[in-house]
């Protein structure tokens, strides 16, 4: 079967794209994930990675042609057809955007359905928009770079494994428990990236790949009624919650049956029967309101806790100072969650911070900190549970600090070349899913065969949650005036 290649929405104008140049030639086999194309945007020169699995039969536009997002810019024979990507391939819908492009009128391609304007010759070369600025973007991206090696000369010395001795005091089914919510996160965002690369997937999407166990561990350590707040970063969070794949796709679509009927989308996820109100995007707007609902559940007299994430970037707000305080005088029942990863958008967090340790502001409020490996999902487990009770103990809030890595850009439109090589790796040789795996095969009766089954039936479970979530039905005129207060 051929599937139309379509331009994803890289620019954050939602304008024009440069296609710079293509990393597999014509006749080439690409799988799911290489670099085809390099493609500059308003903002940054972008690797995009091919959504599908096959041989690259054409390229519709040639180096240096300029394009809208949703062109049809190559041909893809697949190879292994995901039903539900393949039919997302065949009928996404054209962009409408004030059209002006250089492709040719669409030509049928067999099996695609052409309703984008598919070129049927490489489209003639035309210099970007953002052309002149190209030189320079290129030199800051490698000055902010090998800033950032030196940044990262001294990397902290995590564990790469997680040892016999810690997984002992654990049942094996609940360590396969945490594996599954782990690697449920990690399918999640790998397919709504694909979703996004093929035009799919509306808006941009922060996602948290990397990231798994901090929200995993956390909310392990949390009962049902327990709330936690989130950022634009929060489908994670909100798995981990105990939200389904299926009320978060269909909230990422916009339809009305969507965790927040539609009308929170990717950035404010949330659904309060399971203890998480929608996700702010506000960095550091959960952090009052997670003081708020902690005081509410003390003035109740209410056991519950609240879990409050947020990212480095947010340590720096007014509001991460003015929740702390208010947390810290009235003994509130809040664990606030730094999710360290380094990086709030392209700044590293040395650059904004003379702390080495952020878990450390908890001096100043007078309460608990601790900095935590948030890479491995049973110290953040362990971490947790005991500032739950300390919280339900009436003996004030936690502060901490959980160290981990993004493994993607902030954004899908963030071509992410701020990270130095050294630290991604040392990262990525520190993967949560791949710690616990490890760990699993090497100390517990679990072997490989085992965790792939984990996956393939979350592949699986995803690939319906989209299918339905792409056909339901989006929210009516009338739900404009639902659940507005005045
Ligand atoms: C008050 C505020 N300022 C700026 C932004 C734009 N912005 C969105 S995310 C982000 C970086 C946040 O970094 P961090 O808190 O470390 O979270 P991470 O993205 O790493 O998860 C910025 C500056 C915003 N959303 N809110
Ligand atoms: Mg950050």
């Amino acid at each position: 079967m051929e599937i139309e290649v379509k331009m994803p929405d890289l620019s954050t104008t939602g304008g024009e794209l440069t296609v710079l140049k293509w990393l597999i030639a014509v006749g080439g086999s690409v799988k799911r994930g290489d670099v085809l194309f390099e493609v500059e945007t308003d903002k940054a020169t972008m690797d995009v990675e091919s959504a599908h699995a096959g041989v690259l039969k054409k390229q519709l536009v040639e180096p240096n042609a300029t394009v809208l997002p949703g062109d049809a810019i190559a041909i893809i024979e697949v190879s292994q057809v995901r039903p539900a990507m393949a039919a997302v391939a065949a009928s996404v819908p054209p962009v409408e955007a004030n059209r002006q492009t250089t492709s040719q009128p669409s030509e049928s391609v067999s099996g695609v359905n052409p309703n984008t304007l598919a070129a049927s010759s490489p489209a003639p070369p035309r210099a970007g928009m953002f052309a002149e600025n190209r030189a320079k973007r290129a030199e800051n991206a490698t000055t902010t770079r090998s800033q950032n090696e030196q940044r990262a000369a001294a990397p902290r010395m995590l564990p790469a494994e997680i040892s016999h001795d810690q997984l002992a005091a654990y049942n094996p089914s609940f360590l396969l428990e945490l594996y599954t919510r782990m690697v449920r996160i990690r399918e999640f965002e790998e397919g709504v990236k694909y979703l996004f690369l093929q035009g799919s997937m509306p808006g941009t999407i922060h996602q948290c790949q990397g990231q798994e166990a901090t929200a995993v561990g956390v909310c392990a350590a949390l009962r049902d009624d327990d709330f936690i707040t989130s950022t634009f970063r929060g489908h994670g969070h909100a798995l981990a919650k105990g939200l389904s794949m299926d009320e978060i796709l269909l909230e990422l679509y916009g339809a009305a049956s969507g965790c927040c009927k539609g009308k929170g989308g990717s950035m404010h996820v949330g659904n309060y029967d399971k203890g998480m109100i929608p996700a702010i995007a506000i960095v550091g707007g959960g952090i009052p309101l997670a003081a708020g609902m902690a005081l509410a559940f003390k003035m109740q007299k209410r056991d519950q806790v609240v879990a409050c994430f947020f990212g480095d970037g947010a340590t720096s707000e007014g509001a991460f100072h003015e929740g702390l305080t208010l947390a810290a005088i009235w003994d509130l029942p809040a664990i606030f969650v730094c999710e360290n990863n380094l990086y709030g958008a392209s700044t590293r967090v040395n650059q904004v911070t003379r702390l080495n340790d952020l878990a450390d502001h908890a001096n100043s409020y007078g309460i608990t900190g601790r900095t935590v490996f948030g890479n491995d999902v049973l110290a953040v487990y362990e971490a947790t549970k005991n500032a739950v009770d300390q919280c339900r103990s009436g003996r004030g809030p936690v502060l901490l600090e959980l160290l981990t890595y993004r493994r993607t850009g902030h954004s899908r439109r963030d071509a992410c070349n701020y990270q130095a090589d050294v630290e991604k790796q040392a990262w990525f040789d520190r993967d949560p899913i791949r710690l616990l795996g490890d760990a699993l095969t090497k100390h517990c009766d679990v072997d490989a065969t085992q965790l792939k089954e984990i996956r393939d039936e979350i592949v699986a479970q995803f690939e319906v949650a989209v299918e339905r979530a792409r056909s339901a039905p989006l929210p009516s005129e009338d739900d404009l005036i639902t659940d507005v207060f005045a």
